[in-house]
């Protein structure tokens, strides 16, 4: 059954401008979308909220099984029939049909670096997601088979932060002076990562964590309850895999 939480996550104002997001509000990839709903001000679009996969239910819905192969959301319909079931064309998508605010980038050299930027940070969650799925408890491997496994994600993620710490210059956002998409992928990621697996902004990446602390405080990054059990199996995957940052 869909959720309507009230609140900051609550389903905007119903039209059928842009169709309907369906979507969690649990995990870095539905939490883009949220948080940049949230920047954005966006109320056209019609929110239809499920509560997160635990496990034991029965997932996916008829509603997504109607509309979607593999389940996974988020997935945005639009009043015409198109279907987008990736965040990140999503986020695209949304910024081509609602331009102002611009959320992207005056020019095409603003744009590309908003992309550079939410490219790196999409690649440290695919990082992320390997060491996760093999070194947390929460994936029920057999850990000591996939220690070079844990390491190319642990690794991989730590590299990818490091290469957002340089890229990212003495602005209030990450891409320059106002709020673009960048910055809702990387906070929906680093939210995630520190308050789900417990797994803090490595000390090595300063101005990554200042910018982290900032965003965490905006409306739009409020996050709503992860399931309580996965929670507690989740937390603390720093040690459960035996990974410690670089001083
Ligand atoms: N590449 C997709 C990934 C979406 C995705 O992995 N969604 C997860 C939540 S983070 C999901 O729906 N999991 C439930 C499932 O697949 O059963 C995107 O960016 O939208």
């Amino acid at each position: 059954m869909p959720v309507f939480p009230s609140g900051v996550g609550s389903p905007g104002r119903i039209r059928t401008k842009t169709g309907r997001l369906y979507n969690f509000f649990f995990g870095p990839n539905p939490q883009r979308v949220n948080i940049y709903l949230a920047e954005k001000g966006l109320s056209d679009v019609q929110r239809v909220i499920f509560n997160a996969p635990t496990g034991n239910t029965d997932w996916p819905p008829a509603e997504i099984a109607a509309i979607s192969q593999t389940g996974s959301l988020p997935i945005l319909l639009d009043e015409v029939g198109t279907k987008i079931t990736q965040s990140l064309a999503i986020l695209e998508f949304l910024e081509d049909r609602y331009p102002v605010p611009d959320m992207r980038g005056s020019t095409a050299a603003a744009r590309a670096r908003t992309r550079e930027i939410v490219s790196v940070f999409d690649e440290a969650l695919d990082a992320f997601a390997l060491w996760a799925r093999y070194g947390s408890d929460l994936g029920g491997h057999d850990k000591s088979a996939y220690r070079e496994v844990i390491k190319i994600g642990s690794d991989g993620y730590i590299q990818k932060l490091q290469l957002a710490e340089r890229m990212i210059k003495q602005t209030d956002f990450l891409a320059g002076d106002t709020v673009t998409i960048a910055d809702c992928v990387a906070m929906a990621l680093l939210h995630y990562t520190a308050s789900f697996y417990d797994v803090p902004i490595p000390a090595c990446c300063p101005q990554l964590t200042r910018w982290y602390d900032r965003f965490a405080a905006r409306p739009s990054a409020v996050c709503h309850e992860y399931p309580a059990t996965q929670l507690r199996i989740a937390r603390g995957l720093m040690e459960q895999s035996s990974v410690a940052f670089p001083g």
